[in-house]
């Protein structure tokens, strides 16, 4: 298979032909090709790449112009260091290097290690991702580091964890969807989140399957689907109860295989047969005609999904709530056989990879986890330090923003707080909930350091700002929604001014004591991700550039013997759980895995966990004061916090600004018409939009999306109670009221 891998790209290629890579943004990562034309935005033509498996060619709206954020029209080419002035100027690159490197340090002579924070970005590649990690425990010494990624996937992820024992979002490739029966699709708009994507679900309709999307609003996705239910934000996992207490009582249950593969079914059952489908109708505003539907129709499929995206997720119960659809496919025997089981759609564009490598709290390359004595014996040999010098697992990421600054009375009641911030791909003034309480928090800092590649809302903020390199401009590997890694191959040279976020790792290392340990070459810190990943949960020991560019992306686990340590607890065999005939095995290695579990689940014993769960209301339900509920959410032409795209044009023109959805009734009762600004109030503040008048929503919710700061940012308003388990936040359902503005 390695004979016609394509060669990679050098400089010399990149500056006349067309160079294979993907679109920056989110976890589809659609294969595009860049042809140098100097006339185009960021001097860059997007091809078309057809023979990419995932979109074949298809992008969105922001995928096609990511391109024109290349330009150093609107980027950041320039260190920015605040001077006396109060205001952020330009600096050299030896300036504000020696700068940080001075500022990280201080804090931690004066305060300790865990003075310093790091927080990374699910959008950062596995190779930033696992150095950032490892620039954290080694170089800064600190247990503080977490990511926005603990505000996307983390629910899916421990839910996933504990019944499967691994955690890989889609445990299969999206190409099954077409030719399984039946799929239910709990709160995901994926026709304007992943607009390629809706291909799959069109194909699966063509041929005869159905789908059943669940979601408070009509969305364009909720158009397409057979069924739509409509629950109030927040009763998912009631809704996912009532549904199996329905199989159960109808008998729809699949015995044998809950006896050869499962454990734990009394106690999930018994906890299911509370949940009456007359009170889950009452919890959830769904008829019960529609829940039966909805498990006649799962049900009746020989080959059935559920896939669940940040609706049920972002919430307080997350956990709790994939759980309870986790449970359902088990006891209808879905998980482990083919074109069926349970998935998570990942969001950011290395939401996957970012979350395996070790810039999350708790953990180590190769998904291993920070509090295992083998894992932490493992990886430290592959970084030459001793075992007990890794600090042991941190805050999580609302937790870690909440624990910034230490000004005033905050001094005496945080004694613990984080006085230093390393932020790298993220923009939390805008992203993370109850924004203004982290905006002040990140005020009271005593040293912000940003890395960006544009001067986001979070980066004005900051005391030294670092402009680095992205995408289209540097080579590197991230892991796509199904659990492929594939190769983003820079394709341009970057602004002059601009340096990858490896370099400055290893300028900052090198100034804080380590000469040796962080490579700037992607390839070099891959084929060390590989030794480090060995063996963990995640294993990537099998991939290398090569292989991926000519495989069109390979799955992990994708183990490699001959890297693998002697024992590491808890590891699984992942060879173990592939063996699908279309998995071909080959003297070139381990094949890589696009479908998991087909013949054992990754826990000890190999058998999948139903978790006993119950409903429970939502963090904050609506009462006289604040008696309607608040989503949020995405829109087709903004990501994320808005940073990139709100830099587009055409995707402003499309997308121009923030709107509060609601029902005509509930605007006629306000007294408030269409476009004119409505004020929503919840317990954390108070923001400002024009509405949006929309007949596709539920009479009780209103909706906004987050992508924008000031007036209109959505999360002023939302709710940081945080998930036990994932320690996500509820951005998914919070009580606020209207009021004319
Ligand atoms: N255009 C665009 N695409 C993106 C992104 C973006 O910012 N913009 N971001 C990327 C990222 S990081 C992510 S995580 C994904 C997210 O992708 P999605 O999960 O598809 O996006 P959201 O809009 O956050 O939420 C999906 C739906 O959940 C519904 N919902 C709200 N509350 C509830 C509830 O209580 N229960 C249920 N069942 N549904 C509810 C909302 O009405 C919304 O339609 O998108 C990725 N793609
Ligand atoms: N109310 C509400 N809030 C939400 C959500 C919701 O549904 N509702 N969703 C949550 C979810 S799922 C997510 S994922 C978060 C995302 O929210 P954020 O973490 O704010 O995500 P982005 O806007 O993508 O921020 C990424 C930043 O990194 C920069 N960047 C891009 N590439 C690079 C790079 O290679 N290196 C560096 N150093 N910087 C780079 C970008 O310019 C941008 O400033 O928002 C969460 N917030
Ligand atoms: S769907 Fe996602 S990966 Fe594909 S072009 Fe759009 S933003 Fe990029
Ligand atoms: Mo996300």
């Amino acid at each position: 298979m390695n004979a016609d891998a394509p060669a990679r790209e050098t400089g010399e290629t990149r500056r006349t032909r067309t160079t294979d890579t993907h679109c920056p943004y989110c976890a589809l990562q659609c294969g595009m090709g860049l042809r140098p034309e100097p006339a185009e935005p960021g001097g860059l033509l997007v091809v078309e790449r057809s023979a990419f498996p995932v979109n074949k060619g298809a992008l969105c709206g922001k995928g096609r112009t990511a391109p024109s954020v290349l330009s150093s029209r609107v980027r950041l080419v320039r260190p920015l260091i605040r001077r006396a002035s109060g205001r952020l100027e330009p600096a050299s690159w030896e300036e504000a290097l020696d700068r940080v490197a001075e500022g990280l340090a201080a804090t931690r002579s004066a305060w300790g290690a865990d003075a310093v924070g790091v927080f990374g970005g699910g959008g950062l590649t596995n190779e930033k991702a696992y150095t950032l990690g490892k620039f954290a425990r080694l170089v800064l010494g600190t247990s503080q580091i977490d990511y926005n990624g603990r505000f996307c996937m983390s629910s899916a992820a421990a839910a996933g964890t504990k019944a499967f024992g691994v955690d890989r979002g889609l445990p299969f490739p999206l190409d099954d969807i077409p030719r399984t029966g039946c799929v239910i699709l709990v709160g995901s708009n994926l026709a304007e989140t992943m607009p390629p994507a809706l291909r799959y679900f069109t194909e699966l309709r063509a041929n005869g399957g159905r789908l059943i999307v669940i979601d408070p609003r009509r969305t364009r996705t909720a158009e397409q689907a057979d069924l739509h239910l409509t629950p109030r934000p927040g009763t998912d996992l009631a809704l996912a109860l009532g549904m199996l207490h329905l199989v159960v009582a109808e008998g729809r249950t699949d015995e044998a295989y809950i006896a050869a593969r499962t454990t734990g079914w009394p106690q999930a059952r018994a906890a299911a047969m509370a949940h009456w489908p007359e009170l889950v109708e009452r919890i959830t505003g769904v008829p019960l005609p529609q829940l039966r539907a909805a498990v006649r129709m799962f049900c009746e499929a020989e080959h059935a999904m559920v896939l669940t995206a940040r609706g049920p997720e972002q919430q307080a119960k997350g956990t709790d709530t994939v759980s309870a659809w986790i449970n359902l496919c088990l006891a209808t025997g879905r998980p482990g056989r083919p074109l069926s089981g349970y998935g998570c759609l990942t969001g950011q564009g290395n939401g996957q990879g970012g979350r395996e490598h070790g810039q999350k709290a708790d953990q180590l390359p190769g998904y291993r986890m920070l509090a295992d004595a083998a894992a932490r014996e493992h990886v430290a040999r592959v970084w030459g330090v001793e075992p007990d010098s890794l600090p042991g697992p941190g805050r999580s990421a609302y937790e870690l923003l909440d624990a910034l600054g230490a000004d005033g009375d905050r001094a005496a009641q945080r004694p613990d707080a984080v006085r230093a911030l390393l932020l790298m791909a993220s923009n939390p003034v805008v992203s993370a909930p109850r924004a203004a309480h982290v905006e002040e928090r990140m005020r009271a800092l005593d040293f912000l350091v940003v890395c960006d590649v544009v001067l986001s809302e979070s980066a004005r903020l900051a005391d030294v700002v670092l402009p680095v390199t992205q995408w289209a401009e540097e080579t590197g590997t991230m892991t796509n929604l199904e659990g492929r890694v594939i190769l983003r191959q820079q394709a341009v040279e970057p602004p002059e001014g601009c340096r990858s976020d490896l370099w400055v790792m290893r300028e900052l290392a090198a100034r804080m004591g380590w000469e040796k340990g962080f490579p700037t070459d992607p390839e070099e810190v891959f084929e060390e991700l590989r030794r480090a990943s060995a063996g963990g949960k995640a294993d990537y020991s099998g991939i290398t550039y090569r292989r991926i560019l000519a495989e069109d992306g390979v799955f992990w686990p994708c183990p490699d013997p001959s890297l693998a340590p002697g024992t590491v607890s808890g590891a699984g065999t992942p060879g173990e759980m592939n063996d699908d005939p279309s998995n071909d095995h080959s003297a070139a290695g381990h094949p890589g895995t696009p479908r998991m579990f087909l013949d054992r689940f990754a826990t000890p014993d190999g058998r999948a966990r139903f978790l006993p769960v119950s409903h429970r209301p939502a963090a904050e339900e609506p009462d006289e004061e604040y008696p309607l509920l608040l989503t949020t959410g995405r829109v087709l032409a903004q990501y994320q916090s808005g940073a990139q795209t709100r830099l587009v044009d055409s995707l402003n023109e499309a997308a121009p600004g923030p709107f509060v959805q609601l029902h005509p009734r509930l605007a006629e009762k306000l007294g408030a018409a269409e476009g004119e600004p409505v004020a929503v109030v919840s317990r954390r503040g108070r923001a400002v939009a024009p509405a949006r008048l929309s007949r596709d929503i539920r009479q009780d919710t209103v909706f906004m999306p987050f992508h924008w700061p000031g007036e209109g940012r959505a999360n002023t308003l939302t709710n940081p109670a945080l998930d036990p388990t994932s320690r996500m936040p509820e951005f998914k359902v919070c009580a606020v009221r209207l009021e004319r503005a």
